[in-house]
């Protein structure tokens, strides 16, 4: 039987403050059409960026109990979305997960989530980085920002990058077996004016970038937010081009719905504020091929 509304198993932590993780994960893929069912792999009080004396409580534990009671219900999942991992040994869990869910025509997606700015997140690991080098040959899609992307391929983080450069990049990423990579804020020649994500389909052979004017600010959760608008859009029947497009005009929008009023930055953007437009048809896109 096939599910009525598509499904999604999300594999991500949940951050009680700052619109990070589940809590925009959930709402947008839920809001353009998907069941959403968590696989929660840690429990924070708030995210890590910019919050001190958090709460982090690591569900390592219960992670595999918690996954057979899904498997002795012979859930069947149409996508499977992992992110924000809570150890190194959830690397594993998380291996067996995509094995045991595997299904026919289903997108596995792998967020690598490790760091932003040129740093990993206060609780990831060396080992973290390792595994995770392991984990994306299982995905479909992967959607590392350049940080991740330079821990990921062991490279410097450029302060800016040319197109033929990134193109090499995201190259060598599909080489570790993804058929889609996609990089986010990718630092354009002339850094400051313009960020950019670009896409890799090595199927076609062909890459794609979408560029926005470059906002001054940066808020924890937007990657969370870009991953899922792309999934959906994919989930939807979109193309690559398209599904990066919509993803990163959604970001743009939301980081500019907020940007005018005087919020921490680690509140997380305005998302309530530009959920709907998820749901507008397009009528307008910015994609070029490079
Ligand atoms: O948005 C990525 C993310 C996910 N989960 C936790 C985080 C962050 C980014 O800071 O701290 C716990």
């Amino acid at each position: 039987m096939r599910n009525i509304i598509p499904r999604i198993a999300a594999i991500h932590d949940i951050s009680g403050f700052g619109r990070a993780s589940l809590t925009v994960i959930i709402p947008i893929l839920s809001n353009m059409g998907f069941q959403v069912c968590p696989v929660p792999t840690a429990v924070l009080s708030t995210h890590t960026g910019g919050f001190k004396d958090f709460q982090f409580i690591d569900l390592t534990p219960q992670l595999q109990m918690y996954i057979n009671h899904w498997k002795s219900l012979k859930l069947k999942f149409d996508t499977i979305y992992s992110g924000f991992l809570g150890s190194e040994e959830q690397i594993d869990i998380v291996r067996g997960f995509f094995r045991d869910f595997k299904r026919e025509n289903q997108l596995k997606v792998i967020d690598p989530v490790m760091g932003d700015n040129g740093k990993l997140y206060q609780t990831v690991t060396d080992g973290m980085v390792k595994g995770m080098r392991q984990l994306i040959t299982k995905a479909d899609v992967i959607t590392p920002n350049i940080t991740e992307a330079s821990f990921l391929l062991d490279r410097e983080i450029p302060r800016t990058i040319t197109d033929e450069e990134i193109k090499e990049w995201l190259k060598e990423l599909a080489t570790m077996g993804p058929r889609y990579t996609v990089i986010t804020s990718v630092p354009n020649e002339v850094k400051d004016k313009s960020t950019s994500t670009v896409a890799y389909n090595s199927k076609d052979n062909r890459y794609w970038k979408v560029t926005c004017d470059y906002i001054p600010a940066f808020y924890p959760g937007t990657g969370d937010m870009f991953t899922s608008v792309l999934v959906g859009s994919l989930m939807q029947g979109d193309s690559l081009p398209i599904a990066l497009d919509r993803a990163q005009h959604f970001v743009s929008l939301a980081i500019r719905a907020t940007f005018g009023f005087e919020i921490p930055h680690r509140e997380g953007v305005l998302l309530e504020r530009v959920l709907d437009s998820l749901k507008a048809p397009v009528t307008s896109t910015s994609y070029e091929l490079i």
